[in-house]
């Protein structure tokens, strides 16, 4: 019995292929219609399409990640109405279809940010690393913002880091903050970011945590209705970038969404790799408290260090104490347990993986290449299964 059964795909375009992630061992998958812009519904034919697709494969479609949120919904500009309407439809339909865990995030502009997707481990393999100093030399001397806030230490961190860098290693940087991972759906040029940010200026953190409210009260009656449980990522890094607000951070981030809309299809991603960067986070009592409302998991580990930075570490090594995270959500398992029968099965999958063997020489989405996430997976399940046994859990 395993728990950890999922890996994310990207579809069609993917060069991780269904069948290398079914010889992987996972039997579920996570992802989304990728083909269909940012704020459009999702058809119910284009959804079965997808089913159909992955039945095919032998695999199974249980969590989408991520229904996009257009940028007019969080900053309730524009056409926002209609683009919430349009985003009851999909959880509608993919309810009808019976997708019932839908992840989704309510980050300002980008969703994850990093600075470095080539980052040399020791043993050769690459990791994706966020460097302060260089986020510090984009915002001050590439984006040229006006009031950064940042003190003299920091600029001067991040004029030598300037320095240090080739004009090709500067379009590097670039690229990697604002030309969009994997699963944005957003990218964007140095102009065009420069006045989205300034689409932002009146949204301070208060005005952004009441947008999300907004947005909650509508689409959660819906997710009810349509029996999907919707789970917000937190924000990757969890602090602010670019003097945007950030809104689910914390503990207490989101204990205040759970109290503002209270209900079981108002859950969380609970991605560890996010969540872990900041040192006052405690993972394994965040699992315990907010376990009911845990409806999708991310696994994976970061190193951090003073300065601010961090990179993504093995699954089972770095600051996340994955060993005391894995024994609270098996605890939650348990609990969800109705006499033998077992509860709704949180799906679990191993986060990103780093670059290695064959995958060192592929092109491959970064963080997720194949082989690390196999490595991160088949990791991960062994840790599970020692838990299950050492403890003699009934789950
Ligand atoms: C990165 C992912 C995020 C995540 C979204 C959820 O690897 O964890 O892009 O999918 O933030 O909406």
């Amino acid at each position: 019995m395993s728990f950890i059964q999922t890996m994310r795909w990207y579809g069609p375009d993917d060069p991780v292929k269904l069948s290398d992630i079914r010889q992987a061992g996972a039997t579920g998958i996570v992802t989304a219609l990728h083909h269909i812009p940012n704020g459009e519904v999702w058809p119910r034919s284009e959804i079965k399409k997808r089913i159909q697709e992955l039945e095919e494969a032998g695999l199974t479609w249980n969590v989408v990640e991520s229904v996009p949120v257009h940028e007019d919904i969080k900053t309730r500009k524009g056409k926002f109405d209609q683009y919430i309407q349009n985003y009851k439809q999909t959880i509608s339909n993919l309810g009808e279809e019976g997708i019932s865990v839908v992840c989704y995030n309510f980050m300002p502009v980008l969703d994850w940010t990093r600075t470095d997707l080539a980052y040399e481990l020791p043993n050769g393999s690459k990791a994706l690393r966020y460097d302060h100093a260089a986020m510090t030399a984009f915002d001050l001397f590439i984006l040229e913002r006006k009031t950064p806030g940042y003190s003299k230490i920091e600029i001067q961190k991040a004029k030598e880091k300037l320095e240090e860098l080739s004009h090709e290693e500067k379009q590097e940087l670039i690229n990697n903050i604002i030309a969009g991972l994997p699963g944005s759906e957003e990218s964007y040029s140095v102009v065009d970011f420069q006045k989205k940010l300034a689409e932002y200026d009146n949204i301070d953190v208060n005005k952004l945590k009441a947008n999300l409210v907004q947005f909650l009260k509508e689409i959660i009656p819906e997710a009810e209705t349509a029996a999907v449980k919707m789970a917000i990522h937190p924000d990757d890094p969890p602090f602010p970038l670019f003097g945007l607000p950030r809104v689910v951070s914390t503990a207490d981030d989101i204990k205040f969404l759970f109290q503002q809309v209270n209900s079981a299809s108002n859950g969380l991603t609970f991605c560890t790799g996010s969540l872990g960067v900041r040192p006052d986070n405690d993972l394994s009592n965040m699992a315990k408290e907010f376990g009911e409302r845990i409806h999708f998991v991310h696994l994976r580990s970061t190193l951090r260090d003073k300065e601010g930075n961090f990179y993504e570490a093995d699954h089972l090594k770095g600051d996340v104490d994955m060993y005391n995270v894995i024994y609270a959500l098996l605890k939650e398992m348990q609990k969800r347990k109705r006499g033998n029968k077992p509860g709704i099965h949180i799906p679990m999958r191993p986060d990103h993986g780093h670059q290695m063997l064959d995958d060192l020489c592929k092109t491959s989405n970064p963080g997720y290449s194949g082989i690390g996430r196999l490595k991160g997976l088949a990791e991960l399940r062994g840790l599970e299964l020692g838990i299950i046994r050492a403890n003699n859990m009934d789950v």
